[in-house]
């Protein structure tokens, strides 16, 4: 297409969509117009792609969650089409800066396992692999976070009520999923996955459930309009929601039904697909494998049974072997409470047939290991049932032929401690997969001038497509002329954070201050409690000693709650009456400031990130499986500051100790330092803990009587129940933390170019973190695939 084909292109679609003349037209109308045209040129390659992949082994990305973020820059950067579009826009009088900012965050996802699955998705197709996702058509995504005096409150987020270009609905291709108590039609919506400098356009499926018919007309004409009305929605139900917990597992009912929904519909679509191709269902997996993205879709290993017992004919032994070859399973998390199990009651009343599945399995679980001389004890710990619950993580650990952790250490962990009876049984299947993230949105996308710069310094922009290029910059890290420009483009993305969060939030920061930044879900054991409680303690040496120098800093948050995670919420409205306190203190805002970005989501953080100087990682050792912000930070040239946890420990590893700030006890010392662990004697003997604590409770922060600091307080002093005081650590590792982020400070304006030949060696060394690697690890040790370029 050429720059005047497009622009014509853009016109006639900008007409259709507004039904008025260009001139008139809205950014979001814009937005749309040029989002048909992409999926119009997308369209020939897409089927293309489509065809090629099924007629080969494939890999299926099955997940709960795809945290996709905005849709049409990166398909521009992808095609290329970047220059085109803004002329196109000029030629309308349109900036394509407004146009990419009318566009609604896809954000059907928590976080961390959601975004994974997005940016394993964007590598799959930058590297020609027959991979599809999964999932499911959300009408709520994650929920709009607010703030009122200082609380989050939650909104609805309808995010494609407006219309979404980039998902097309193939009515023809709807599957039925039955359940005991009602049948649905599952309609798959496709969004085409483009690659950077590929032709090859993969697919992320979406179900949405709907009626069997339309409107039950003889409902509607004997006078029961409501019981039609009621069962319409039944089944909408299904789809409406994401469910806004991250870790916390919640035993509903409707949460059980989406998993069983697009798991169901899904292994449909590939079954029908191996009959065309195949003729039968006999090389399943030789053909298919399925990816398990947390247990959230396990459902699937007792469905396909079903499909192959029931609709296939196949004996049990048959059948078991194909799906104990099919399935691979990746954990996410060691926390406890994150773990599915649901209630058999759920189970008999939703799908008796599936329960009657897992049952089988369970009797044959305990005969196989009984047969062994396995303890009846130990047989009763990791059997599919317990009592009257079904354990997902179990039934995944029995049928999968791969078992993965997400770091290194997290997969350590898992082998000794989570998962540690399965790894004696079956050590073959364990394997580590560290995560990645995709250089093309969490580089090339969100920081332009970096990316420039690394384009001008290798001679090509090869490095978005094969990140482990930037290891070749790796003998400039003393080239001073080169080290003041890397500062200069921190600076500019500085300000325009600055710009930008001055137009959202009408908060002013000044981009000579280190910009220190700590962005995840809220949870305790992220301990940004660790972090205000550090920013209460610099706020009060600053009362103390006025005229002392402190190095300036802006500390930025961004997080959402889970909306019943009442200690979690505590936490915003503290970090929010910090900024309060803080902010408005002529002397110490002078030094400091405390912004909290509402609404955190995918498009926050691409401007937040480039702009970032200290990258906050700072979970309880051996509580974060692995943190993906930490390696987008690396990449844009941010230090981390961060325990041995997670993918912190790989990052320490490749830039060297010298080119990170790590402190905090060690996961393996935890047991040990925990015996004889008291708080209260911590705070004793570390000057200026009492003071900060006392704040929570004596009136310098307000929580309006709620009790809500109180209670943090006590989480960190009072033993709860069987829960020992403190369990996260946070006071055990304040001074060490306090003393390490206080040298970071001072060494950050002490040598400027030092500090920027740390930042030029975390971005050459990020190569290892992009997630080609992790997939192209996944497509050989795991998924046997082979890239096919249409
Ligand atoms: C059932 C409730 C529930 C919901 C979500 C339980 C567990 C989850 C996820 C497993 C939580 C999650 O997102 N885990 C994060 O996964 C990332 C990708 O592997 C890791 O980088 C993070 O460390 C991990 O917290």
């Amino acid at each position: 297409m050429t720059d005047v084909d497009f622009t014509t292109s853009v016109g006639q679609q900008v007409r259709t969509v507004s039904g008025r003349t260009p001139h008139a037209a809205t950014s979001l109308e814009y937005w749309a117009a040029m989002s048909n045209t992409i999926v119009s040129m997308l369209a020939d390659n897409w089927e293309r792609s489509e065809e090629t992949y099924n007629a080969r082994r494939m890999q299926h990305y099955f997940s709960a969650e795809f945290l996709m973020g905005r849709a049409l820059l990166n398909n521009l950067n992808n095609l290329g089409l970047v220059d085109e579009a803004t002329a196109a826009l000029e030629a309308y009088d349109q900036n394509l800066t407004d146009v990419l900012e009318a566009e609604n965050d896809a954000a059907l996802g928590n976080g961390g396992l959601g975004r994974l699955a997005a940016c394993f998705l964007d590598s799959c197709a930058t590297l020609n692999l027959p991979v599809r996702g999964y999932g499911i058509l959300y009408r709520y995504g994650l929920f709009k976070q607010f703030f009122e005096n200082g609380y989050q409150g939650e909104k609805p987020d309808a995010w494609m009520e407006e219309g979404y270009p980039f998902v097309i609905r193939r009515e023809e291709e709807q599957k039925l999923v039955r359940y005991n108590d009602l049948t649905v039609r599952a309609i798959p919506y496709d969004m085409p996955i483009t690659g950077y400098g590929t032709k090859n356009v993969n697919t992320l499926r979406l179900w949405k459930s709907e009626p069997m018919e339309d409107f039950d007309y003889n409902a509607f004409n004997s006078q029961r309009f409501t019981d039609a009305i009621v069962e319409r929605e039944r089944v909408n139900d299904i789809c409406r929601v994401l469910y806004p917990n991250d870790t916390t597992f919640e035993g509903k009912i409707l949460r059980v039904r989406q998993q069983y929904f697009f798991c169901s519909a899904s292994l449909q679509a590939i079954v029908e697909n191996e009959l065309t191709e195949r003729g039968g269902v006999e090389n399943f997996d030789a053909f298919n494998s399925i990816q398990l993205n947390d247990t959230h879709p396990v459902l699937a290993i007792p469905e396909l049974m079903r499909i192959l017992l029931d609709d296939h004919g196949m004996n049990w032994e048959d059948a078991w072997a194909i799906v104990s070859q099919t399935f691979a399973y990746t954990n996410h998390t060691v926390l406890a409470e994150a773990l599915e199990t649901w209630e058999i009651s759920i189970f008999e009343r939703l799908f008796p047939r599936i329960l009657e599945i897992i049952r089988e399995i369970d009797r044959r679980f305990r005969a196989e290991l009984a047969e062994a001389n396995f303890h009846p004890g130990k047989i009763d710990y990791m059997a599919p049932i317990d009592g009257n619950r079904v354990r997902m993580a179990w039934i995944a650990c029995y049928a999968a032929y791969s078992i993965n952790g997400v770091a290194a250490l997290h997969t350590e962990i898992i082998k000794k401690d989570t998962l540690h009876d399965w790894y004696d049984i079956w050590p073959e299947k364990f394997n580590n997969k560290t995560n990645g993230v995709t250089p093309r949105r969490w580089l090339n996308q969100c920081n332009p001038r970096l990316s420039a710069l690394l384009t001008r310094e290798l001679g090509s922009d090869a490095w978005v497509r094969n990140l482990d290029e930037l290891s070749k910059l790796g003998e400039r890290s003393d080239d001073s002329a080169l080290l003041d420009e890397l500062n200069e483009i921190k600076h500019q993305n500085k300000i325009d954070f600055a710009a930008w969060i001055k137009d959202r939030q009408g908060i002013d920061i000044d981009p000579e201050a280190i910009f220190d930044v700590q962005i995840k879900r809220l949870h305790e054991y992220k301990r940004q409690l660790m972090n205000t409680l550090y920013i209460l303690d610099l706020y009060f040496r600053i009362k103390e000693n006025p005229d002392q120098h402190f190095a300036p800093r802006v500390f930025i948050f961004g997080a959402k709650a889970a909306p019943g995670y009442i200690r979690a919420k505590a936490i915003i409205k503290l970090i929010n009456e910090i900024g309060h306190l803080v902010n408005n203190d002529p002397i110490a805002s002078k030094v400091i400031k405390v912004v909290f970005v509402e609404n955190y989501n995918v498009s926050p953080a691409e401007h937040i990130i480039p702009a970032a100087d200290v990258s906050e990682q700072i979970s309880t050792a051996g509580k974060e499986a692995s943190g993906t912000s930490n390696m987008k930070f690396m990449m844009n040239g941010a230090l981390t500051l961060g325990t041995m946890d997670g993918a912190n420990v790989e990052i320490v590893d490749s830039v060297g100790p010298e080119n990170a700030y790590i402190f905090g006890a060690l996961e393996e010392d935890l047991p040990e330092l925990r015996k004889n662990y008291d708080p209260r004697s911590v705070v004793e003997n570390t000057p200026g803990l009492k003071r900060v604590l006392d704040a929570l409770t004596d009136g310098t922060l307000n929580d309006d009587g709620s009790g809500a600091f109180h209670d943090l307080l006590g989480s960190l002093l009072e033993p709860n129940g069987w829960e020992p005081a403190d369990i996260y650590y946070v006071l055990g590792d304040f001074a060490d933390y306090r003393k390490t982020r206080d040298q970071m400070a001072s060494d950050y304006f002490a040598d400027r170019r030092q500090w920027a030949k740390q930042c030029w060696r975390n971005i050459v060394e990020s190569g290892r973190f992009s997630s080609d690697r992790t997939i192209n690890d996944y497509a050989t040790e795991v998924w046997k695939i082979d890239p096919i370029a249409i």
